[in-house]
């Protein structure tokens, strides 16, 4: 077989992958949202990042672990809940989840989600070894977004595990309303609270802020603005994880015609080997990440 014909079947079998990795999460959602119920409660360990995980944390990894663990293709298995990536197989794509983003939202039963990253690479991968990502939403109704092929899809979730296509090819809209911004106020640089008090100002646009970085993305993704997780004085990488969210959020959103950034540069391009490493996060309009860049500088 020529080289283009080898590359050309890697890569339709990588797509077969990667659609098997979204079957998955989509079909095992439901099960997951059924089972939040009773798992509202602190589980007995913490994460490798030293966090509280609660009872569904827990219950959510091991149901994806076992389920994208058992696909054919898929080599190894890693999440947020675990100190470890997982060997599954001995396939070339890598699946990295963060099982519940937002958990700590369960107690007072606001939006969570399941982040998913599909990398081509061993783990812990590079950003630009992303060959898929995207989330579920678990929200009034349960919606998936999908990045892949270079663009990004919305399905609605239904009850009985099937999933049905809604909206292709999102975008962000031109004119960003929104903005929500994490960590406490005092423990914000000089720069970054300048900066959003100017996003502030703004009489066009409009605070959406609910502790869960998918739902608040989310928010980013349906009416522009922009989202922040940023640099702390008390915590210098932030507190969201570049395997799991941060990568995986700036492919979306990247793939969605936004922007993203740690603070100078795309997320896609942060350099961190560890797996649970922490990044700052910035993402929305091109023209606001823009003017973010600028006020850190
Ligand atoms: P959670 O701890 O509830 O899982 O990285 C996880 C995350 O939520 C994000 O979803 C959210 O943006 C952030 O942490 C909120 O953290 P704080 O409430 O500690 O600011």
């Amino acid at each position: 077989m020529a080289t283009t014909d080898i590359n050309t079947a890697d890569t339709a079998r990588d797509m077969q992958i990667i659609d098997g990795v979204v079957d998955v999460i989509a079909s095992t959602a439901p099960e997951i949202r059924t089972g939040l119920p009773g798992r509202r409660v602190a589980a007995e360990d913490e994460n490798p990042s030293g966090e509280t995980q609660m009872a569904a944390d827990v219950f959510a990894d091991d149901l994806l672990c076992e389920r994208i663990g058992a696909l054919e293709g898929v080599g190894e298995y890693a999440s947020e809940e675990r100190p470890e990536s997982v060997d599954v197989g001995t396939g070339r794509l890598s699946v990295a989840v963060d099982p519940l983003d937002g958990s700590s939202n369960l107690k007072p039963n606001n939006t969570m989600g399941t982040i998913f990253a599909v990398y081509e690479a061993p783990l812990p991968a590079h950003g630009r070894d992303l060959v898929a990502a995207g989330y579920v939403l678990y929200g009034p109704v349960m919606t998936m977004i999908v990045a892949r092929n270079g663009t990004v899809d919305e399905y609605v979730i239904h009850d009985d595990a099937s999933h049905e296509l809604v909206r292709e090819d999102v975008t962000l809209p031109d004119e960003g309303s929104v903005y929500g911004f994490g960590g406490r106020v005092p423990d914000w640089t000089d720069d970054f609270e300048a900066f959003a008090r100017e996003v502030e100002q703004d009489p066009s646009r409009k605070l959406r802020y609910g502790g869960s970085m998918i739902g608040d993305v989310n928010q980013i993704l349906t009416y522009g603005g922009i989202f922040a997780y940023p640099t702390l004085e008390s915590a210098p990488e932030g507190k969201l994880r570049v395997q799991f969210e941060g990568y995986p959020i700036g492919y979306v959103i990247e793939t969605a015609g936004g922007a993203t950034s740690d603070g100078t540069k795309s997320l896609l391009d942060v350099d961190k080997d560890d797996l649970h490493a922490r990044t700052p996060m910035y993402v929305g309009n091109t023209d606001l990440v823009a003017k973010l860049e600028a006020a850190l500088d």
